[in-house]
């Protein structure tokens, strides 16, 4: 990313039908969450500074936007023309649902092909009291053999998750 203050950063979410990509997107836009299947694409959009807190980095003022897109489980792969320019890829799938963990593979040649993000954070996802069908050791090799980034969100600690996405940002526009 350049160096001049004004930045922009595009957060993809993607993920099968109920892997919690919009409770996601409502906690990091800071909006109510209601339980509604997304039909398109929703997207949001936070000043920078608001989101990371903070209105400078190395002397220089943040003053750019965050958009955030929250896709549509049911039809998602229709949704890759979107991908492009991405920098951060929030992917999630459900401990308790080994499909939403099997489509990841097909998520990652997409962003491969589609976007190249800088970033891909593979987010493991345990709400519920549904047992667990996909192991840690999975998730940890699937996300290195990858080159994403892995985060264990099973105790749904959102200020931890929080603070990893605000981190990845500000390396992004650093860069
Ligand atoms: N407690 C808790 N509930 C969650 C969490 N993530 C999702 N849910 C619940 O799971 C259901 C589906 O979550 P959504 O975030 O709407 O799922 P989605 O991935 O956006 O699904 P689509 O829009 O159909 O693709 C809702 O009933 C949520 O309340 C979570 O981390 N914690
Ligand atoms: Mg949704």
């Amino acid at each position: 990313m350049n160096k001049s203050t004004e930045q922009c950063a595009k957060l993809l979410i993607i993920g099968d039908e109920s892997s919690g990509k919009s409770y996601l997107g409502a906690l990091i836009s800071g909006s109510q969450y209601k339980y509604q299947q997304t039909i398109g694409l929703d997207i949001s959009t936070l000043e920078l500074q608001n989101y990371l807190q903070c209105d400078k980095i190395n002397g220089k003022l943040i003053s750019g936007m965050l958009q955030i897109l929250d896709t549509p489980g049911a039809d998602t792969f229709s949704y890759s023309y979107y991908y492009k320019n991405t920098q951060i890829v929030l992917m999630l799938f459900k401990f308790s649902d080994k499909q939403s963990f099997t489509s990841c593979q097909i998520y990652a040649q997409r962003i491969k092909q589609c976007c190249q993000a800088s970033y891909v954070i593979l987010i493991g996802n345990a709400y519920g009291s549904s047992k667990p069908v996909v192991s840690i050791d999975e998730a940890v090799n699937f996300a290195q053999f990858n080159g994403f980034q892995f985060f264990d969100w099973r105790h749904n600690n959102f200020n931890q998750l929080q603070t990893h996405i605000q981190n990845v940002i500000l390396k992004l526009i650093q860069d």
